[in-house]
């Protein structure tokens, strides 16, 4: 399963891919996470990257730093969390601080950073993006595919 919304063309090795790709993953939602790490992984593969590197933190807040040091030492980099609203007292600030904080991370190492931090209202959400069996979206694959594709066209 390709991600959700991603192009048509499938993924494949390019001669001007990035050689290396850095995930930064959150701790919660195990099994959700598993999931999404599954995909990112997988859309390495497919465009031929072999050197993974990952860093797991305790939660989505801690993504961007993760991603920081990622960006510094890999090609692309992909941020993975899970943040499910009606579990998470804090939502809005856990989750803009994950997207904004990714997105500097971008600008400022001059590095495409994807952003798979889910940000849902309920557990069934998550699972549905998250890629796993039965999901109707690939989140983690449609993340780094992201990355991979933006180094390829920057
Ligand atoms: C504290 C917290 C809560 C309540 N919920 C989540 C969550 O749903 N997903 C997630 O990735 N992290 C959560 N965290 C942890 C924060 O991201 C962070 O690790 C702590 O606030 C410590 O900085």
């Amino acid at each position: 399963m390709a991600g959700h919304g991603t192009p048509s063309t499938p993924l494949a090795p390019a001669e001007n891919g990035p050689r290396s790709i850095g995930i930064a993953a959150a701790s919660w939602h195990a099994q959700i996470m598993d999931s999404l790490m599954d995909g990112a992984r997988r859309a390495a593969r497919d465009a031929g990257i072999d050197d993974i590197v990952e860093i797991r933190v305790p939660g989505s807040f801690e993504v961007p730093i993760a991603a920081q040091s990622l960006a510094r030492a890999t090609d692309v980099v992909v941020g993975l969390g899970v943040v499910i609203r009606g579990e998470t007292p804090h939502f809005e600030h856990i989750a803009s601080a994950a997207t904004s904080g990714l997105a500097q991370v971008a600008l400022e190492e001059s590095t495409p950073v994807g952003n798979g931090v889910l940000t849902v209202n309920t557990q069934e959400q998550a699972i549905a993006r998250a890629g796993g069996e039965g999901a109707s979206e690939d989140a983690g694959y449609a993340a780094a595919e992201a990355a991979i594709r933006t180094y390829r066209a920057i």
